[in-house]
Parts: structure tokens; sequence; C-alpha cells
């Protein structure tokens, strides 16, 4: 950790870390951890800590070669860049946000994720639109992404563990999709479903997660300006590791509440189950809006690093967007 000037919440003593081979230990870790009855998301989840020796190591694969994969992707063309988002920080090196990565289905090792999607294949994917809706449908995602209005949008995105970024998504409002399927009015929540494939995605062979990766939000929510549908980023389709080939977006929110690879988005009249709810609910409510002066139950919130440039900044309440979806919570 020489290199690198950590601020002095970040400097936790290295016994206070969670180790990061607990994935393959769950059961040693279970016995240590009991007593303090944080369970295996506690061992998912690192601290901060934990998080920055990935930033360490992610450091170095700075000076490294790009993914293999790099290139390979279908370039999105014509695409308008909206200027109402800018981001207004700089922006991440697309190669700190390729091999910094959330993604529990591959492993939990966050600097490691991009070497383990090789066999995901985003094509061909089906996204299902169902549950109280008018229109339910199967739309395959090329269609899907010819029927909506594409542009990209550069958002900051923060991550409940303290690590952020500002990356230039593509996609399209969700609102556009959802005025397409007209949800019945009973509708209060829109639910997000990730890809389920335990053959190529090692983390849920794991029958003690609660699989597939399952988030939610209100309608109005749902609804709102910034709640976007990304299939690309960096003006080109999505890499696996960012959830190809259609992920969420939503900057006010913590980053675990943006699904990755989704495979279904259903209505519902009550308020859906979610991943990390579901596993630790009095750390990861189901709302959880960014915000610095509610601390993680482990963990303070009032300032982030940026992946890449280890930059730090204080922590502003919806990340910053609060001139969007304050209103939702007044
Ligand atoms: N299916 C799925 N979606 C997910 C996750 C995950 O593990 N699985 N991790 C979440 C978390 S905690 C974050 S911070 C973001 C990370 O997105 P990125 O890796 O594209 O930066 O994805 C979110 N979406
Ligand atoms: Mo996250």
């Amino acid at each position: 950790m020489s290199n690198l000037i950590l601020p002095p919440e970040w400097k936790i003593s290295e016994n206070a870390v969670t180790p990061e081979n607990t994935f393959n230990n769950r059961r040693e870790f279970l016995k240590m951890m009991g007593a303090a009855g944080l369970g295996i998301a506690g061992a998912l989840y690192g601290s901060p800590a934990w998080a920055g020796t990935g930033w360490l190591d992610f450091k170095n694969l700075l000076g490294g070669k790009t993914p293999e994969k790099k290139g390979e992707y279908a370039q999105l063309d014509h695409l308008k860049r909206n200027p109402a988002f800018a981001g207004d920080r700089p922006m991440t090196e697309e190669d700190a946000a390729l091999k910094y990565n959330n993604f529990y289905e591959f492993t939990s090792e966050k600097d490691r994720v991009w070497k383990r999607v090789e066999k995901f294949q985003a094509k061909p994917w089906q996204v299902e639109i169902g549950g109280l809706v008018e229109n339910p449908a199967v739309y395959d995602i090329d269609d899907l992404v010819r029927a909506m209005p594409v542009e990209e949008r550069i958002y900051r995105h923060r991550c409940v563990e303290t690590w952020a970024m500002v990356v230039p998504w593509s996609g399209f409002p969700m609102k556009a999709l959802v005025k397409k399927v007209k949800p019945a009015d009973k509708a209060k929540y829109a639910r997000f479903v990730s890809f389920m494939k335990p053959e190529i995605a090692p983390g849920q062979r794991d029958p003690s997660l609660p699989w597939p990766y399952t988030e939610g939000l209100s309608m109005e929510e749902a609804m709102n300006e910034l709640t976007f549908l990304a299939v690309g980023v960096y003006g080109h389709a999505l890499p696996p590791q960012h959830g190809a080939p259609l992920r969420v977006a939503t900057p006010w929110k913590y980053g675990f509440k943006s699904a990755k690879s989704i495979v279904k988005i259903e209505f519902t009249e009550t308020q859906p189950a979610t991943f990390w709810n579901t596993l630790i609910p009095h750390e990861y409510k189901f709302v959880s809006n960014v915000d610095p002066d509610v601390p993680h139950p482990r963990w303070s919130q009032k300032k982030e690093r940026m992946i890449g440039t280890g930059d730090v900044y204080p922590t502003q309440k919806y990340n910053g967007y609060g001139k969007w979806v304050a209103g939702l919570y007044e």
C-alpha cells in the first residue's frame, strides 16, 4: 500500500479487513462471523478497506494490457450525447471502469471480474416485460434497442462500498419503455431480474445466495427522467462485466440498485424482494439513495474514491442528482 496515500479512515488494520478468499472459504467465515451476525453477505460486501486493496491492484493493471475483448464490441453509431448529463467530474478511464466491477455471479474479486466473464454470451438475448402491464412482451435485445430513443449520458456512479466512477452510458430512459408496455394502475413497483446460468457463472452455484440477482424501484422512481436502461458504455455495446446487454443506471442510488444483464422486468403491486435486501436487510435497504449523512452500519459514507485516479471527493446527497429526484422523497 506504499505508493497510495490513503485517508486515515481507509487505513484499517489488516485484521479488520475481510479476507479476500472468504468466497471460497464460506463455512470457515460463517463460523468466524456467526456471533457478529453478519453472515455470508457481510463477507461478500467487503469493507471499503478491502475494496482499497482492489484499487491498488487496479493501479498496476492500468499500465497493463487492455482486455482482449476490447474493440470487439459493436460501435454505437449516431450516438447523441445528452448535454443535461455531463458527469461534472473528470471521466473515468475506460480501462479503469472495465477492470474494476461488482458482478458476484462471476467472482467477488472486483479486479478479476473482467477475466471471469469469458463464457458469458450477450447474444442472442431476450428481455421479458411482464406482470401488471397491458402489453406484456418478449423483446429481442436488438429490436428493443431499435425501438427506443438511444442517447449517451455521462453519469456518476457511487458504490455503497465508497468507490465511484464517471462513465458515459448509452441507453434510453426507462420511462420510454414503460410507456410502451402500459402498466396497470395497481402496478406500484418495477422488479428487475438478472440472468441465471450457473454453468458459466460460478457464484450462482452457491445455493445460500438468493439467485438470480434481483432489484427493484417504485413506479415513480422507474418513471423518473434519470432512470436509464444502458445498452452501451464508452460508445460501444456493453462488455459482459458491465452487465451486457442491458443494465439499469440509477445514479442517485447506491450501485447495487442497478441490476446487470437483465432478462426480465416485472411490474408488481407489492414491493419486490431484492438480492441484497434479502441477505442483509439492515445494511441494504430497498430505497438506498446516496446520502453522506446516513453511514453504512460498518463504515462512513461521507467520502468516495474514484477508481482509476484514486481521487477522493465528498459524497453528495442523492449523489448530486437532487435536482431530478429530491421531489420523490419529500
Ligand atoms: N446482476 C448483478 N448486478 C449488479 C451487481 C451484481 O453483483 N450482479 N453488482 C451491483 C453493484 S454492487 C454495483 S456497484 C454495480 C457495479 O457496476 P459496474 O461493475 O458496471 O461498475 O453493479 C450492480 N449490479
Ligand atoms: Mo456496489
